[in-house]
């Protein structure tokens, strides 16, 4: 089966998405997401000047001859750009032999674990009664896992707290950090003022919400691993599902010392697009669960072998599900959080009304539990027509620095 068209559809309903189509001779249409926030454009051109003309004539059954072509033919293996070029076909490719084969793409990858996907949803506040009622407006939306972000006293925004607007309309900032501005907004960062935050934060929530409902947070890469540490410790009593992205994990080995300190359960990955990036935490048990996208760790095909890998070691999946992963991207990942054994969670943060229209969707959140759809394929598709009228638009997450100027990580 002959792949006679490949295009790339760079459309902003709200928000920036790069997305790949691929035709095959009978006219089996596949999608895949090649969505890196902020360097969207390296991505498409990436895809456009660089593999669409590999692949038009290849078989487009051939999905691991042709990931091993895109990998190892370029020389230059790995990195956010290559690896979403490479994850937007491989995506597009599961979806046609889906299509095919008259099935849903989980079928293909062993058929469901399980009846639904337990999401966790985002909630934030400035303080502790917005905090509250984010929560509580959380609850009320069916989710039974929840991550909590806090603002702290004294900084101003801060990553992942509904303070802001995404473009001077109405957008929560938590909701899309990234904003439409042709160079990034600079943020503020104190870490000890938030080490001495957080805590008082889970207590509080605990207090107000009990011992039972799953927590989670989103520490972003900020600390060191001795400061993750001592954080790790001090959320103990509160019991948390995970603690993401603590440290910033390129050394690896400095997991070792958080791992050492705490029993608090760690989650890392977001930023990573190979399985080569987890040998040491996976082979270490020193993490949980991998955070990896779909989208940002070169499709299906290497996401399968990473979570088989992980399994081995009783790690678990908690796949990246921000808004930044299009509903193509959201949708490779509800097949594969199916059909794995070692599911852990999934994150999901719904879409705007215009990115929905762009890309319909089979996949559904009923009562706190996401579900693929049973359409063959992906269930997800591109109205080409709806995308025209969102052309792409400069937007760049914020940046971070230190009382003193020095950039940090945010
Ligand atoms: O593009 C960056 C966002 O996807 C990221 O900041 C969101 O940390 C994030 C999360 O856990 O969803
Ligand atoms: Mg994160």
């Amino acid at each position: 089966m002959r792949i006679v068209n490949a295009e790339v559809v760079v459309t902003s309903p709200g928000r920036n998405f790069v997305t790949l189509e691929i035709t095959t001779e009978d006219g089996v249409r596949g999608y895949g997401d090649g969505t890196l926030n902020g360097r969207e454009l390296a991505v498409a051109s990436y895809l456009t000047d660089h593999v669409v003309p590999l692949l038009v004539g290849r078989d487009a059954h051939q999905i691991e001859d042709t990931w091993q072509y895109l990998h190892r033919g370029a020389y230059w293996r790995r990195g956010p750009v290559t690896m979403a070029a490479i994850a937007a076909v491989d995506v597009a490719l599961w979806d046609i032999k889906a299509q095919v084969a008259g099935l849903p793409l989980y079928q293909l990858l062993g058929g469901a674990s399980r009846t639904g996907i337990r999401a966790y949803g985002h909630a934030s506040g400035r303080d502790l009664p917005e905090l509250f009622d984010s929560i509580r407006a959380h609850l009320d939306e069916g989710y039974k896992s929840i991550r909590i972000q806090s603002a702290v006293p004294g900084l101003g925004t801060i990553y992942g707290i509904g303070a802001g607007t995404t473009t001077g309309g109405t957008g929560r900032y938590d909701y899309e950090p990234a904003r439409r501005h042709p160079v990034p907004t600079e943020e503020v960062w104190d870490t000890r003022a938030y080490l001495r935050h957080l805590p008082t934060v889970f207590e509080a929530v605990r207090n107000e919400f009990g011992p039972e409902l799953p927590l989670l947070h989103d520490v972003h890469h900020r600390l060191t691993p001795i400061q993750a540490a001592k954080l790790g410790r001090s959320l103990e009593p509160y019991d948390l599902f995970w603690m993401e992205d603590c440290t910033p994990a390129e050394n690896q080995e400095s997991l070792r010392l958080v791992r050492h300190h705490t029993t608090t359960p760690l989650a890392i990955g977001e930023v990573f697009n190979s399985v080569v990036d987890y040998q040491t935490l996976i082979r270490e048990q020193l993490i949980d669960y991998v955070r990896s996208a779909v989208t940002h760790t070169g499709g299906i095909s290497p996401m399968r072998k990473l979570f088989d890998y992980a399994a081995l070691y009783q790690v678990k999946s908690g796949i990246h599900g921000p808004t930044d992963i299009s509903p193509v991207g959201m949708a490779a990942g509800l097949h594969l959080d199916l059909a794995i054994h070692n599911f852990g969670i999934q994150e999901f943060m719904p879409h705007s009304a215009e990115t929905y229209q762009v890309f319909p969707h089979a996949y559904t959140f009923t009562d706190g539990y996401l579900h693929p759809g049973e359409t063959p394929g992906l269930g997800v598709t591109l109205d080409r027509e709806a995308a025209a009228a969102f052309p792409y638009e400069p937007a760049y997450l914020p940046v971070n620095r230190l009382r003193d100027g020095t950039m940090h990580d945010w």
